[in-house]
C-alpha cells in the first residue's frame, strides 16, 4: 500500500504511544480524509494490552522497520495457467507491459514469460533458421514451454534491501512477489526495486531518531507530535512539527479534535484517556497542565456514554484500574522490568538509558532488589552503554526509588538522590523520567 501513512509511537511502546497513534490515525481520516494507518514501533506492554482488550480495540499493525519493501514496488498483474496457450499469454503482455505472469492451479508461481523468455524459446524450437512455422502454430503451444522458471521469488513483506546485492547481480527484469506461503501475489521490476518508494511516516510520542523504528532514515517523514525535548532528525522538507508542553501526547490529539468539531469513538476516546492519564498518573505528574485536565475531562465524556465498555467509569477509578494493569515487579521476569518502558540517550559523552516500572507498594521492591540490579548490569553490557538507570515509580505514593548499573560512572555521585544501605537511590516526589530525572541527569553529565 504505497499511498498508506503510518502514524507510530517510539520503540518500547507505552500506551501514551500506543493510544496517539491509534487516535492520530483516526484523526488525520476523519479531518483530512488522509488514508492513515495506526502503527505500533514494538510489542505492548502489560498495561495497553489490558486496555486494548478493555475496549475491545485490535493492537495497531506491527512496524520496527520502515525500510521499503517488496509490497511496495509490487504489480497485482493477472496470471494464466501453464496449460493455456502462448496466444493468451501475448495478449496479457500487451496489457501489462511486456509480461505474463504464468501461475499454478494451487497459486504457487510457474514461470513468467517476457520477451526475453520468448526469444529464447522460438529460438529452441525454430533453431537458428526459422522455417516456414506459421505465427499460428506457434502461438498455440502451452504457456509452460516459452516460461521462464527459474525466477526468484521474494516475500512481499521482506525489505528490499536485504536482497538488493543479488538483484543488483542477477540480469533479470521482473521478480516473482510471493505471501508468506509462497503464493503468488504480483511481480515487481528491477528498476522499480532499485528505486522504491518512501514509507511515509508520522511519528506521535517522540521525535529522537534514536528511539524510532529502524531505517527511519530511508522513510518519507511527514510530520512529528509530541511532547518531549527535542533531539529531532533533519529533514529535506519541511515537514508539520507540533512539539507541546504538556503530559501526554494524547492530550495533544483530544485537543485537536476539539478544534475540529469531532468527538472521538468511545473506544478510541478510552485509549486517548488511558494514555493521558497513565504519562500523568492520573494528572499528579508534574508533567500535567491546565490543558491535560480539560482534555481527560472531555475524553471521558466520550469514552464513559452508554453501551461503552467503561460506562460507569470515572476518571479516577479508571486510571487506578489502569496504572496498576501495568504494575507490579512480581508478574514479569527483572529482563522484562528493566527493558520494557526504555528509553535511550546521549550526553556528555556518555551513552545510556533510563528505564521505568510502576509500583503500587514501593515495599515490594526488596525481593526483586537484585535480581533486577543483575538484569540491569547484563542490559548495560549487552546494549554497549556506559550506563543504565531504572526508576521504580510508586505510583500511589508519587515517589521513586533509583537503581544505577554497576560500577557507575563517579560523576553520577553527584545525583541529588540520597543512597540508601540497600544500594538504591531515595529520590521523594520524583515520578517522571522526561520532566524530573533526565533534566537532573542530562545536567549533571553536561556541566
Ligand atoms: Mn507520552
Amino acid at each position: 500500500m504505497p499511498d498508506q501513512i503510518y502514524v507510530v509511537g517510539h520503540i518500547n511502546p507505552d500506551t501514551d504511544s500506543v493510544a496517539s497513534a491509534m487516535g492520530y490515525a483516526w484523526l488525520l481520516r476523519e479531518r483530512d480524509g488522509a488514508n492513515t494507518v495506526a502503527a505500533r514501533a514494538g510489542a505492548l506492554n502489560p498495561q495497553t494490552s489490558w486496555v486494548l482488550k478493555t475496549l475491545g480495540l485490535e493492537p495497531p499493525l506491527l512496524l520496527t522497520d520502515a525500510s521499503p519493501r517488496f509490497e511496495s514496488v509490487m504489480h497485482r498483474l493477472d496470471s494464466i495457467s501453464p496449460d493455456a496457450q502462448l496466444g493468451m499469454a501475448w495478449t496479457l503482455a500487451s496489457r501489462t507491459g511486456g509480461l505474463a505472469p504464468i501461475v499454478n492451479e494451487d497459486g504457487t508461481p510457474y514461470g513468467i514469460i517476457n520477451g526475453l523468455s520468448l526469444f529464447q524459446y522460438f529460438t529452441d524450437i525454430l533453431g537458428p533458421r526459422p522455417g516456414d512455422a506459421t505465427v499460428r502454430e506457434m502461438m498455440s503451444a502451452p504457456c509452460k514451454d516459452a516460461a521462464n522458471t527459474s525466477v526468484p521469488k521474494f516475500q512481499s513483506n521482506a525489505h528490499i534491501r536485504d536482497s538488493l546485492n543479488r538483484i543488483l547481480r542477477a540480469e533479470i527484469d521482473d521478480y516473482w512477489v510471493v505471501d508468506e506461503n509462497g503464493l503468488y501475489l504480483g511481480v515487481a521490476r528491477q528498476r522499480h526495486i532499485l528505486n522504491p518508494p518512501r514509507l511515509k511516516i508520522i511519528l506521535v510520542d517522540h521525535n529522537e531518531p534514536r528511539q524510532s523504528i529502524a531505517a527511519l532514515e530511508e522513510a518519507e517523514l511527514l510530520e512529528i507530535l509530541d511532547h518531549h525535548r527535542l533531539g529531532n532528525p533533519y529533514t529535506h522538507q519541511p515537514i508539520r512539527f507540533t512539539v507541546d508542553v504538556v503530559g501526554s501526547t494524547s492530550t495533544l490529539v483530544a485537543e485537536q479534535a476539539t478544534e475540529a468539531g469531532l468527538s472521538a469513538p468511545p473506544a478510541i476516546a478510552g485509549a486517548l484517556l488511558s494514555g493521558l492519564l497513565s504519562d500523568t498518573l492520573i494528572l499528579t505528574s508534574p508533567t500535567t497542565t491546565a490543558r491535560d485536565k480539560a482534555a481527560a475531562e472531555r475524553l471521558a465524556r466520550w469514552a464513559f456514554v452508554g453501551g461503552s465498555p467503561l460506562k460507569g467509569e470515572t476518571i479516577e477509578s479508571f486510571g487506578k484500574a489502569v496504572l496498576s494493569a501495568g504494575a507490579g515487579l512480581s508478574n514479569r521476569k527483572p529482563e522484562e522490568v528493566v527493558s520494557t518502558d526504555i528509553k535511550p540517550f546521549e550526553g556528555g559523552g556518555f551513552k545510556f538509558a533510563v528505564a521505568q516500572a510502576e509500583v503500587t507498594d514501593i515495599m515490594q521492591l526488596g525481593e526483586h532488589l537484585d535480581p533486577l540490579k543483575y538484569a540491569l548490569d547484563d542490559l548495560r553490557d549487552k546494549r554497549g552503554l556506559d550506563f543504565v538507570m531504572l526508576l521504580i515509580t510508586d505510583v500511589v505514593r508519587g515517589s521513586s526509588r533509583l537503581i544505577i548499573s554497576q560500577p557507575a560512572p563517579p560523576i553520577l555521585s553527584d545525583l541529588p538522590y540520597p543512597p540508601l544501605p540497600d544500594g538504591t537511590r531515595d529520590a521523594p516526589g520524583v515520578v517522571s523520567r522526561k520532566k524530573q530525572l533526565l533534566p537532573v541527569v542530562l545536567g549533571l553529565l553536561e556541566r
